[in-house]
């Protein structure tokens, strides 16, 4: 046939890069799947409302009963996630989170010098249908799939000879890398405080379900990526596999009937498999020198590219949330994993908080010892906001308290101060250590950093950290300490604690950043 009459291509075929990146792709969409599910594990339930509410979830992975006689915390609900499974295994969010940000910057890394070499080469024809053609040849092929017949990549199944696969196989490509790729990074992005405590819109564009929604569309992505591997494997072996395999490998195109390419394929998946198997094994064995190894690669690009995100949020009273979710147990003797022993906190709140005071100190000129009167006779904010935990669930509430710059000016840093620590009355649930969160000092000077005070008008409930919490909304709710005790300014976060910016990241790899 003449290739000038389509405008000049001649087959496509199977280049190199074409092969390379599709092994990439599959090494990258897999560790994302399994990293992907090690997160959901922490809250293993999907919601299509914004307020999680306990029971309204649409699918839950767990059987695990939530008592009706007691307090209990979202920590209550995650499930250990087995190994061949999730990456890692276990409870594993912190490491999880860490191994689906590395990938899920490596993997768009990865399409986006696919899709710069597809169309910067005639490449770009075999993903994008030029001709209506495409949907009856689809059909059809679909219609002979359904006969059990096997429509190859030529006509009447394909509008064009020289493209290397039949019309559904074209359609489908194009929707996973037009459609489905670009929808999965937006719903993951959607999930993240600081991005929507900056652009709320973002938020309510996914409608009454908002965030929860995202959280809800982005597994539903998982689930169609994995059915497609399915029917995409399944087709390989139809095809014939040796054929198929030859082609994704080799580039050759010819029957042959050699089993070079199908082995060397084999020999691919293998070693995916072992990169899977060494991820698992390092997160398992060397947790912190794995947190340690991402963190490298993965905070820098946090901190550049939403650190400085600043929250605008300003939800309506009618969408503050019936029943605020919990985290953290109160460091009274009822809950002796927060308490540690420490009868500090139970004596204050019999008192009524009469004789709490905020000490600040550590890198300033004038320390401070705030009571509760002293912090509400400052200038008092409200706001409005939705609190994302790690974990995956939200509220909306309505928070009222000091901001912090307040403070800050009170006791002026001196000029080397560069982070605030945030130490609590309660203990950290699986260490028993004292609960503590360091935050950059610019992040303690964002407009919604606040010491709240109240919670939708009333007194801070105990179970959301009375006296005294801190919010920062562009944050996880693991950074915002209940049970306040103390705010220390200090030069250099890797000085605290284990050096890590707090409790759950020395003991959870939870991340200092914590911006999505
Ligand atoms: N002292 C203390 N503060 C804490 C925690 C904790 O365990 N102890 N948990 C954090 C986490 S993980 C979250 S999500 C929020 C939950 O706040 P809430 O219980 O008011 O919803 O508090 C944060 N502050
Ligand atoms: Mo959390």
């Amino acid at each position: 046939m003449d290739p000038s009459y389509l405008g000049g291509f001649g087959p496509l075929g199977f280049p190199l890069w074409v092969r390379v990146t599709h092994w990439f792709n599959f090494l990258f969409l897999t560790l994302l799947a399994r990293s992907g599910l090690a997160i959901l594990a922490a809250h293993p339930k999907l919601y299509w409302n914004i307020h999680s509410r306990p029971g309204s979830e649409w699918i839950r992975f767990t059987r695990k009963a939530l008592p009706a006689d007691r307090m209990w915390c979202s920590t209550d609900e995650e499930v250990e996630a087995p190994s061949w499974l999730a990456l890692p295994g276990g409870k594993g969010l912190g490491l999880g989170r860490y191994w689906h940000f590395f990938n899920a910057m490596a993997w768009p890394l990865c399409g986006l010098v696919y899709v710069t070499l597809m169309f910067a080469t005639p490449q770009w024809r075999r993903l994008v249908p030029t001709s209506w053609e495409v949907l009856p040849d689809a059909w059809r092929t679909l219609v002979a799939y359904l006969q059990f017949q096997q429509p190859g990549p030529h006509p009447p199944y394909s509008y064009d000879p020289r493209l290397p696969f039949n019309s559904l196989q074209q359609l489908t490509y194009f929707g996973l890398i037009f459609g489905l790729v670009p929808f999965e990074i937006a719903t993951g992005l959607a999930q993240s405080p600081s991005i929507l405590g900056r652009l709320p819109w973002v938020e309510r564009a996914f409608g009454r379900g908002g965030r929860q929604a995202a959280r809800s569309i982005h597994f539903l992505g998982l689930a169609a990526f994995a059915g497609f591997l399915v029917v995409h494997v399944f087709m390989v072996a139809w095809h014939g596999f040796a054929a198929e395999m030859d082609k994704m490998v080799l580039g050759r195109e010819e029957a042959t009937g050699s089993w070079l390419g199908a082995w060397l394929g084999l020999g691919i998946v293998a070693a995916v498999v072992a990169i899977h198997a060494a991820a698992n094994h390092a997160s398992a064995r060397h947790r912190r020198a794995t947190h340690r190894a991402l963190a490298a690669v993965v905070d820098p690009v946090r901190r550049n590219t939403l650190h400085r995100l600043v929250s605008v949020q300003d939800y309506r009273e009618s969408e503050v949330s019936p029943y605020f979710r919990l985290n953290g147990y109160p460091p009274i003797a009822a809950y002796p994993q927060a308490q540690g022993g420490d009868q500090t906190y139970e004596r204050l709140l019999g008192g009524g908080f009469a004789d709490y005071r905020l000490e600040v100190g550590g890198l300033v000129k004038c320390p401070l010892s705030l009571s509760l009167d002293d912090l509400r006779a400052m200038a008092r904010q409200d706001q409005t906001t939705l609190h994302h935990c790690i974990q995956g669930w939200t509220s909306i509430g309505r928070w009222s308290g000091v901001p912090i710059g307040e403070v800050l000016d009170r006791c002026r840093p001196s000029p080397e101060a560069r982070y605030l620590v945030f130490r609590s009355f309660g203990m950290h649930e699986y260490t028993g250590k004292p609960y503590y969160k360091c935050v950059a000092m610019e992040i303690g000077r964002h407009p919604q950093a606040i010491l709240a005070y109240e919670l939708n008008g009333e007194r801070l409930p105990l179970q959301h950290g009375a006296p005294l919490r801190a919010r920062f909304e562009t944050k996880l709710g693991f950074k915002m300490v209940k049970f306040l005790r103390s705010i220390e300014v200090v030069d250099d976060y890797r000085r605290v604690g284990d050096g890590l910016g707090g409790s759950r990241e020395d003991e959870q790899q939870f991340d200092m950043g914590a911006e999505i």
